[in-house]
């Protein structure tokens, strides 16, 4: 996707704190961070919400998820807990059309979110 920022990311075109990429993800802090730790972790396919997603893309949603609890560790918060999170569309806090997992951690997070 020629404007997608995310895909701006993957094709390396902006400079960005990469902390874990394989063949089929990609990893990075968030450049507004609310948190402590704050980083978030995409397909390098464009997909842009999680309506989009056809049933074809359960390894790949599986891992996002799974290197998100690896970075977790990685960035010590995961004994004392983070949160992850998709956001979908604008009622979901949607603002990045390229779906993304969010893990946030590092501060005691309120619940439910604002
Ligand atoms: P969401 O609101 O769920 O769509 O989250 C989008 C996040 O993406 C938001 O927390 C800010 C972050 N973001 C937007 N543009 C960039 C960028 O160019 N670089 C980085 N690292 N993060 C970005």
């Amino acid at each position: 996707m020629e404007n997608c920022i995310f895909c701006k990311i993957i094709r390396k075109e902006t400079k960005t704190d990469i902390l874990y990429e394989n063949n089929n993800i990609l990893a990075f802090r968030d450049i507004n961070p609310q948190a402590p730790v704050h980083i978030l972790l995409i397909p390098k396919t464009h997909i842009s919400t999680l309506n989009d997603l056809t049933g074809e893309e359960r390894e790949l949603i599986g891992d996002l998820i799974l290197n998100a609890s690896r970075l977790a560790e990685q960035e010590g918060i995961a004994k004392e807990g983070y949160r992850t999170g998709f956001n979908c569309n604008e009622a979901g806090g949607q603002t990045v059309y390229h779906i993304h997992l969010h893990l946030l951690g590092g501060r005691k997070l309120g619940w439910p979110p604002g």
